[in-house]
């Protein structure tokens, strides 16, 4: 059969934090093939699935996924030689059964996925079509109307992602013109417009793992100051033109212990329900759209409150709440916890329980944001996924480092293919 898989192979390379991950490649027997590789998190969720790495010391500082690659090389490939690639489902859970743990403690999360993506490249190209197109089509998706994802665009980073110069991770606007080319120029002149401001201004222009600026503020409120600046000063109307959002990732402040939020910068020790009270002030003072993992991973009560607070106000994204994880999505529907997800393919490690969690957030009217992570490669898996779905946004990091640009530049090429075929969407 010729969309049969005939050798599955998986090897190291670098990401853009300079650890190792996984690349594969899935050839079929009609020549066809595809490859994947696998991004990384620094603030993971206790939740996720398990990222294989070799544990040795003496290599990577440990980071190594030289065990992962053999996982890929051996087992999971004896097993899916002769499957139908373009059975992604089938090929999905056999891996899924192969691994039989609850967490791919077994193979690794990194592993599986690799393949998974890599599969769904090769079945794309078998089938001649483009890998946003494909997705549809393996997943029965109506084929007709694309619409382009909202870019939320991290040009601030604070965080485990720039040293802890902030306690907050991500500061992020969203332009809202109507071509997505048109939300990247603004997004780009915005982020140059930050950094001429905050360089006038004595700051250091560095920037954090995700491209966005890595500065020391005073105080984690005034990077919105700067930011709504700089969207004047490039020219746009803030609350117009361009909305802010942010990713205060507050699971990496949290201290479960005392039940309370550890802002250093801002020197409070703050409880869920003030920090319910700082986004609702934050929420008054700047045109934010969109607040992710307000508060903490297992703060179920909180999450309640907060989304009942402002929940008609803001997209309020599960991040490492969720975990791009049907069940934990389930309960949140069932307690009315938060009403938009982050999907990250690696939280969960196959593409098929990815458009799982996807397809019940859009069933119960949760708004999808599907992202990257801070340790990226040049792989654009993630805009064809964002376009498959009809996500709500993207978040993909700054305007600047080329793994993040490489899917604003895969998005904009989507959109030119879709207005050539369907000029009037
Ligand atoms: C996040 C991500 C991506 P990380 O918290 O949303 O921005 O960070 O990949 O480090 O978990
Ligand atoms: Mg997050």
């Amino acid at each position: 059969m010729s969309n049969a898989i005939e050798y599955v192979h998986a090897h190291e390379i670098i990401d853009s934090r300079g650890n190792p991950t996984l690349e594969v490649t899935v050839l079929l027997q009609n020549g066809v093939s595809g490859s994947a590789s696998v991004p990384s998190g620094a603030s993971t969720g206790v939740h996720e699935a398990l990222e294989l790495r070799d544990g040795d010391a003496k290599r990577y500082g440990g980071l190594g996924v030289l065990k992962a690659v053999k996982n890929v090389n051996g087992p999971i490939a004896q097993t899916l030689v002769g499957m139908d690639a373009t059975r992604q489902r089938e090929v999905d859970s056999r891996m899924l059964i192969l691994d039989g743990t609850a967490n791919k403690s077994k193979l690794g999360a990194n592993a599986i996925l690799g393949v998974s993506l890599a599969c769904a490249h090769a079945a794309a190209r078998a089938k001649r079509m483009p890998l946003y197109q494909w997705i549809r089509r393996a997943y029965g998706l109506p084929s007709d109307v694309y619409r382009l994802p909202t870019p939320t665009m991290n040009i601030l980073n604070g965080g485990a992602h720039a040293g802890w110069i902030l306690d907050f991770q991500e500061f992020m606007i969203v332009p809202r013109q109507r071509r997505f080319a048109e939300r990247v120029r603004c997004g780009s002149e915005v982020f140059h417009a930050l950094g001429r401001l905050l360089k006038k201004k004595g700051f250091s222009t560095l920037k954090g793992d995700e491209g966005g600026y890595a500065v020391k503020l005073a105080r984690n409120e005034d990077a919105f100051k700067h930011i709504t600046q700089a969207i004047q000063d490039a020219g746009y109307m803030p609350g117009k033109d361009v909305m802010l959002a942010m990713d205060p990732a507050t699971s990496e402040v949290y201290d479960a212990k005392k039940k309370r939020y550890v802002l250093r910068v801002d020197k409070k020790t703050l409880t869920s329900d003030q920090m319910i009270e700082m986004w609702e002030m934050w929420a008054k003072k700047y045109p934010i759209v969109s607040l992710e993992d307000g508060l903490a991973e297992d703060d179920w009560d909180g999450w309640k409150k907060l989304t009942e607070r402002l929940g008609k106000k803001l997209a309020l994204v599960g991040d490492d709440f969720f975990v791009t994880n049907a069940d934990r999505l389930c309960k949140g529907i069932e307690m009315g916890c938060a009403n938009a997800i982050l999907i990250k393919v690696n939280q969960i490690g196959t593409l098929s329980e990815t458009m799982d969690a996807i397809l019940l957030a859009q069933q119960n009217g949760y708004a999808v944001s599907v992202s990257h992570r801070s340790g990226e490669t040049s792989d654009t898996t993630i805009a064809d996924l964002a376009v498959a779905v009809n996500a709500e946004y993207i978040k993909t990091g700054s305007l600047s480092r080329s793994e993040r640009l490489a899917k604003y530049n895969r998005l904009m090429e989507i959109e030119e293919e879709i207005l050539a075929e369907a000029p009037t969407s």
